[in-house]
C-alpha cells in the first residue's frame, strides 16, 4: 500500500523526528490514545514503527497549516481508508481523488449539503429527536439509566435513514441496536485492527466474519434502494433522489449502479456515526461541568421558555450559538473522526526538514492538534468559552480541524450541527442529567472515538431548576 512505504531511511536522524516502535506491545484497541501518548511524551511530531512499518503522524499547527495547502498537498487514502474501502470502495469518503467517481458524486449531491437545504430536513431530524424524547420520558418515569452512546446512535441512524433515503430503521422500537449498526460496528474494526496484525498470525476466521458483515451491509443497503425504486417516487429530492436521478451540472453523467451502493453505504456510516459520538461526549461534558450547562439552559429557556413541548424552529437552530459552542469545544477535545491523512502531491520538505515523496502518507492527529499551545495553557480544560466569536476570530483556522480540511473535508458537516445542536438543546431543555454512576470516561476506539459505557438519570426539568 502507498502509504507504508518505508520513512526514508535517512529522514529521521537527518529531520530530527523522533521514530517510536510500538511493535512489542502494538497499537492494540485504542491506536489514536496511543498515538496521543505518544506525542505527549514525544512531541507533536512522530514516526510510529510497527512490524518496521512507518507512520509519520504530525500535530503540529505550523505544519498541519503546510499540510491544508491543498496546491501542495491533498487527502490521502491511508491502510485504515484502504480497509474501508473493502465495503464502500469508491464512496464519497474512501474514492481516490483522482476516481472520477469521487468529482462526478461530490458535484451531483453538494447541492443536498447546501445550508439551505437543512430547511428541508428539520422536520425529520426534528420527528426523529422526538422519538429519543418519547424514550427518555419512558426512562425518566420509570427511573432507568438511559445507554447514552446507543440512544445517540438511534437518533443519527434514523435521521440519516429517513432524511437521506426516507427509509426508517425504527431503532427506538427495538431493544437492540438496528443489526445493521453492529455489523457496520464490526467492519470499522475490522478495519482498524487490521492495521494492527502481527505478520505470520493466521485471520482467517476474521476476514471470514468480516466478509459476512460486509455482504449484511450491502443487502441493507439494496433493500433501501429497492424500497425507493418500488414506490415510483424516484425523483425525491433527498440524497437517494439525486443519487438515482441526478445529471452531472457540467457533463450530464449520472451515478451508476455500483457507485450508489457505496455511496449508499458511505452516507448511512459516516452520516451517524461521528455525530452520534460528538453529542455523547457533548452531554458528557455538560453533566461534568455545571457552569458550562447552566449557561445552555439559559440559552434554551430564552428561546423556549416554560413550554413543555418546544416547537423548534428551522431558525431557532441558528440562534443556539452557545450550545453550538458546547459541541465545537466537545469535538476539540474528542474529534470523533480522530484522525485524517495527506500526501505530497510532488517530493517536499515538510516544515522545510522532513522529507516527503509524491504520494505518500502523513497522519494529522487531531485531538492533539487540539491540544496544542495556540489553545492556551490549559487544553485539557473543557471550556466552551475557546469558541465565543471574538476568540474563534483571533485563532488561525488551522488550529481546528474535526471535519478534515480542504476539498475532500466532510461534505455533512452542516447537516451534523444542525442534528446535533437541536437535540443537544431539546435534552437540556426538558431533563436534569444526573451523573448517577460518577461516570470515569474512557474511550472506545472503532476508528472513530465514543465514551464507552456512558450513562445517565433523567428527571423532568422545570426552567427554573
Ligand atoms: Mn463527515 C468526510 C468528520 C458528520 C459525510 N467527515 C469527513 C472527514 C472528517 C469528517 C474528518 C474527512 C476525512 C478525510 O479527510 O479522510 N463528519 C465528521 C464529523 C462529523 C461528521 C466529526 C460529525 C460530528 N459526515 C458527517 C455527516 C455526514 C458526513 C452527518 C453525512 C450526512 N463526511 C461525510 C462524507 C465525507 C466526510 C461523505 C467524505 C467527503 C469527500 O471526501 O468528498
Amino acid at each position: 500500500m502507498s502509504s507504508t512505504v518505508p520513512h526514508p531511511r535517512t529522514a529521521p536522524a537527518r529531520s530530527g523526528v523522533p521514530v517510536v516502535d510500538v511493535s512489542a506491545t502494538g497499537p492494540g484497541r485504542t491506536p489514536i490514545q496511543q498515538a496521543m501518548n505518544l506525542m505527549r511524551e514525544h512531541g507533536p511530531v512522530l514516526v510510529r514503527r510497527l512490524h518496521g512499518r512507518d507512520t509519520l503522524f504530525v500535530a503540529d499547527l505550523g505544519l498541519v497549516t503546510e499540510l491544508a495547502d491543498d496546491r501542495r498537498f491533498a487527502k490521502h487514502v491511508g491502510p485504515a481508508l484502504e480497509n474501508v474501502r473493502e465495503f464502500a470502495a469508491d464512496g464519497l469518503f474512501t474514492a481516490y481523488n483522482d476516481e472520477p467517481n469521487w468529482a462526478r458524486a461530490h458535484d451531483i449531491l453538494m447541492p443536498a449539503f447546501a445550508l439551505g437545504s437543512m430547511r428541508t430536513y428539520h422536520p425529520v431530524m426534528l420527528e426523529v429527536a422526538r422519538r429519543l424524547i418519547d424514550g427518555w420520558d419512558r426512562a425518566a418515569r420509570a427511573g432507568r439509566p438511559v445507554d447514552v452512546p446507543d440512544d445517540m446512535t438511534r437518533m443519527t441512524l434514523d435521521t440519516i435513514g429517513l432524511a437521506g433515503f426516507g427509509y426508517d430503521f425504527g431503532s427506538f422500537t427495538r431493544d437492540e441496536p438496528h443489526p445493521f449498526v453492529e455489523a457496520m460496528v464490526r467492519c470499522l474494526e475490522w478495519s482498524m485492527t487490521r492495521l494492527a496484525r502481527t505478520p505470520g498470525e493466521d485471520h482467517t476466521a476474521a476476514d471470514a466474519a468480516f466478509r459476512a458483515d460486509a455482504a449484511y451491509l450491502a443487502q441493507v443497503v439494496d433493500d433501501v434502494i429497492a424500497s425507493r425504486t418500488g414506490t415510483g417516487r424516484r425523483d425525491a429530492t433527498d440524497l437517494l433522489g439525486l443519487m438515482l436521478t441526478a445529471r452531472h451540472p457540467a457533463d450530464g453523467t449520472a451515478l451508476d449502479a455500483a457507485n450508489i451502493r457505496n455511496q449508499v453505504i458511505t452516507f448511512l456510516i459516516a452520516g451517524h456515526e461521528t455525530t452520534s459520538g460528538a453529542m455523547s461526549f457533548a452531554l458528557y461534558h455538560l453533566v461534568k461541568h455545571p457552569t458550562a450547562l447552566r449557561l445552555v439552559q439559559r440559552e434554551v429557556d430564552a428561546l423556549w421558555g416554560d413550554r413543555a413541548d418546544p416547537e423548534p424552529t428551522y431558525e431557532d437552530i441558528g440562534r443556539l450559538t452557545y450550545t453550538r459552542q458546547v459541541l465545537n469545544e466537545a469535538l476539540r477535545l474528542w474529534p470523533t473522526a480522530a484522525a485524517f491523512s495527506r500526501q505530497a502531491r510532488e517530493d517536499t520538505l515538510l516544515g522545510g526538514r522532513i522529507p516527503l515523496r509524491a504520494g505518500q502518507g502523513v497522519v494529522v492527529l487531531t485531538p492533539m492538534l487540539h491540544r496544542q499551545p495556540v489553545w492556551g495553557d490549559n487544553p485539557e480544560l473543557f471550556d466552551p468559552a475557546r469558541f465565543a466569536p471574538e476568540a474563534e476570530a483571533a485563532r488561525p483556522v488551522h488550529a481546528f480541524k474535526p471535519f478534515g480540511t480542504g476539498e475532500r473535508a466532510c461534505i455533512g458537516r452542516q447537516f451534523a450541527l444542525h442534528e446535533a445542536t437541536m437535540l443537544l438543546a431539546m435534552l437540556v431543555h426538558r431533563y436534569r442529567l444526573h451523573d448517577h454512576a460518577g461516570y470515569r470516561l474512557t474511550v472506545k476506539e472503532t476508528l472513530t472515538l465514543k465514551p464507552d459505557g456512558f450513562t445517565l438519570t433523567l428527571t423532568p426539568r422545570t426552567p427554573a431548576d
